[in-house]
């Protein structure tokens, strides 16, 4: 964890007018030492002779950018952040917030605890904190209507959406867009202000008692109706809000506080802080810190299909150049037509606008000619999952692609250290695993085998940053298949459930019980959706492990042509142009007929019985991904399973849940279940050595 420094608070002087800079990087988050550096020096400042007026501005990329999250989970110290604001409120002099970069969270409190606000025309600004499942605490559920209304302020609460400094000044929220420099401007407006204006006395948006009532009680019956009753932050905010109507403010911040705490206690809320510090984690790569990472501007994509479009829709939305190569003229057509669809879509939804649509496209060549791509910085194949076809397209890449080039794969499941053999210039090539739809889809895993060199993996996550994207890495070992941690993890999840298939549940039970996990979707509905004939293929090419037991249900139907929705029939019946179907009724027969003829005599899993095994299955998985190297901390294994394939981020992910459990009950658990499929359920050594050592997961975690 990194220190805070010692004194992240100035005063400085403009004549008539103190300044306090905050100064805490990176993102000015309001720990204790920042609190009690901005309180010492209100008073200082209130002290001095002459002060006029008081500005709080902060040095760096932002105005504080919320709570010290970090702080969460320690004994509070004071002054809190409500504290705090009740301090800058009850100031006799007037203090204005001079607000740049994102003032998120509490660092917005803050700002509404100033008596005006000055931002930069740049600036955003948001309560982010339903995002990690609690509310704002410092005062936003109370200021914020104050000033903008309820309507508008549950639109930024229970959203956590950012609104723009000219948003935010039609609002009521900001009083002056600094057009020029923000320091100076918001001094000049501190000396043009004669007197305090408490937020908590503004009474504008509360007269209409009854119109407030309404909007609030609308929106209490629009989050019941999308999130159920159990939806806690979002009903406390909702409660929050009608408070600050109906009680006087420091009332109301009593209400907000205990509401916060609640909240903060939540398993949801621990849930989401993991995800977002585990995101973080991700993308930081210590073994190849040191190396420089090559300059990209043009990204040549070998491949237009769903995943190269994909990938090229990305690249042209952070700005690069894209060469994007597809075969013959109807190959580049139709990567065209679906290019150009999504540019149509986006700005049929008002996401772009057409001139930003259009833009976007001139930095497109589409094109049927390798030989472009001596021009690329990277170059990323993305070609069906064929090695041969792969091999032989590597070599050719290679052989036309600049000596500085990095060479990448976007392969899921083929063996990367082939694949990089194959160019000819293994130091050069990493795989670049995204997942579709790559446009939109944050997941990237960044394959790296023992060849490539710490420069072209530095590319590769530089690349993937860049492109806003969550990178991951893994490392991958001759033997480990493609190595990649989401594919492990997802096929110990099919394994058990295909062996509760066989073994008595049904389709609907199973998936079923996944969503009530937390899943969009059940394996059955996702193996529908995805096609079964392409999990066929990708199990025909592997050799099989005898020691496995091999469940032939999803091949029989793959025989029978039920390929899923594109058939219209797999482990459900799709009606015409239908995404939702019913279950298949043959399907069940066929399974019945099945475990006759292996002579498996059906049994009843409950619901609980099939969450439980798989998410043991999951985390055995991830465990054995850790002992092997590939997955580098358990938390980044949660990131590939929340961003990858879907397991609900309220819970952080499976190793998160697997502490909750502790790793000793998990492989007490294991132990019970081996001997029905030992190749499963032995525990890894990684969970023996925890449950041993009576450690957790999160133990293993590095910075
Ligand atoms: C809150 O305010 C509660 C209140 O209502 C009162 C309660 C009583 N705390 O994202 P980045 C770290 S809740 C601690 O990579 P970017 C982050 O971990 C808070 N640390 O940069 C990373 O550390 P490291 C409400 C924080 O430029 C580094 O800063 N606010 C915090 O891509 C850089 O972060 C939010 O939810 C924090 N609050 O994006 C805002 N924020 O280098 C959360 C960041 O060691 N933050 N860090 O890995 C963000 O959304 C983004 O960080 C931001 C910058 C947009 C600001």
């Amino acid at each position: 964890m990194k220190q805070a420094p010692k004194h992240p608070v100035r005063l400085e002087r403009q004549g008539n007018v103190a300044l306090i800079v905050i100064e805490n990087p990176p993102v000015n988050a309001l720990g204790v030492a920042v609190r009690r550096g901005i309180a010492a020096a209100l008073n200082a400042a209130l002290a001095q002779e002459g002060t006029h007026a008081i500005v709080i501005a902060a040095n760096g990329r932002t105005f504080p950018a919320g709570a010290d999250i970090r702080e969460f989970d320690m004994a509070p110290q004071e002054p809190s952040l409500t504290q705090l604001c009740s301090l800058v409120e009850n100031s006799p002099k007037p203090v204005v917030a001079a607000v740049h970069g994102t003032a998120l969270g509490g660092g917005l409190e803050l700002a509404m605890a100033a008596h005006y606000r000055v931002a930069a025309k740049g600036a955003r600004m948001g309560l982010p904190e339903i995002k990690l499942g609690i509310l704002p605490g410092a005062g936003g559920t109370q200021r914020l209507p104050r000033l903008v209304g309820p309507e508008l302020a549950l639109d930024m609460i229970l959203t956590g959406n950012q609104v723009s400094a000219g948003i935010a000044a039609e609002m009521g929220l900001v009083d002056h867009v600094a057009d020029t420099d923000l320091r100076e401007e918001a001094v000049a407006y501190a000396r043009s202000v004669t007197e305090p204006r408490q937020t908590g006395a503004n009474r504008e948006h509360l007269r209409d008692g009854a119109a407030y009532m309404a909007s609030v009680n609308a929106r209490r019956a629009q989050v019941k109706m999308e999130l159920g009753a159990n939806a806690l932050a979002p009903l406390k905010i909702v409660n929050c809000v009608e408070a600050a109507l109906l009680l006087p403010l420091e009332a109301g911040l009593d209400v907000e506080r205990a509401a916060c705490e609640e909240c903060m206690d939540s398993r949801e809320s621990a849930g989401l802080r993991h995800a977002f510090f585990a995101e973080r984690a991700a993308s930081k790569f210590p073994e190849a810190a040191d190396a420089k990472p090559a300059q990209v501007d043009r990204v040549a994509i070998v491949g237009g299909g769903l995943m190269g479009s994909g990938i090229a829709i990305a690249a042209l939305q952070s700005g690069f150049a894209v060469t994007l190569v597809e075969q013959g003229e109807s190959g580049v057509n139709a990567a065209l037509e679906r290019i150009g669809a999504y540019y149509e879509r986006s700005v049929a939804k008002g996401r772009l606008s057409e001139a930003q649509g259009a833009a976007a496209l001139t930095h497109l060549q589409l094109t049927n000619k390798l030989d472009t791509l001596s021009e690329a910085d990277l170059i990323i194949e993305a070609v069906a999952e064929d090695l041969e076809l792969k091999t032989q397209l590597l070599a050719e890449i290679s052989a036309l692609a600049k000596p500085e080039a990095v060479i990448a794969t976007n392969t899921s499941y083929l063996d990367l250290d082939i694949l990089a053999q194959a160019t000819g210039r293994p130091t050069d090539t990493i795989g670049l695993h995204f997942f579709a739809p790559a446009e939109v889809n944050k997941l990237v895993e960044i394959g790296v085998h023992d060849a490539a060199s710490p420069q072209a993996v530095m590319t590769g996550l530089g690349f993937a940053k860049h492109l806003g994207k969550v990178p991951v890495r893994a490392r991958v070992h001759a033997g480990f298949g493609s190595g990649y941690i989401g594919n492990a993890i997802l096929e110990a999840y099919r394994h058990a459930a295909d062996i509760m298939l066989e073994d008595g549940a049904t389709p609907s039970q199973i998936d079923g019980a996944m969503r009530s996990f937390g899943f969009r979707m059940g394996p059955y509905q996702v193996a529908d959706m995805s096609g079964l004939d392409i999990a066929y293929a990708r199990r025909q090419s592997k050799p099989r492990d005898p020691d496995a037991r091999y469940v032939e249900i999803a091949d029989k139907m793959v025989e029978q042509g039920w390929l899923g929705q594109k058939s219209g029939r797999g482990y459900y019946i799709y009606a015409e142009g239908q995404r939702q179907g019913v279950p298949n009724g043959d399907v069940l027969k066929l399974i019945a007929e099945h475990r006759a003829q292996k002579g498996i005599t059906p049994r009843k899993f409950s619901d609980r019985d099939i969450r439980d095994r798989i998410l043991l299955a999951m985390v055995n998985a991830g465990a054995r991904l850790l002992g092997e190297g590939v997955a580098a901390r358990p938390s980044d294994i949660d990131v590939v399973m929340v961003h990858g394939f879907g397991y609900p981020r309220s819970r952080g992910g499976p190793m998160m849940d697997a502490d909750a459990t502790t790793p000793a009950i998990i492989a007490s658990r294991l132990s019970v279940l081996a001997p029905e499929e030992p190749k499963l359920w032995s525990a890894a050594p990684v969970l023996s050595m925890l449950a041993h050592e009576r450690q957790k997961f999160e133990d293993l975690n590095t910075s």
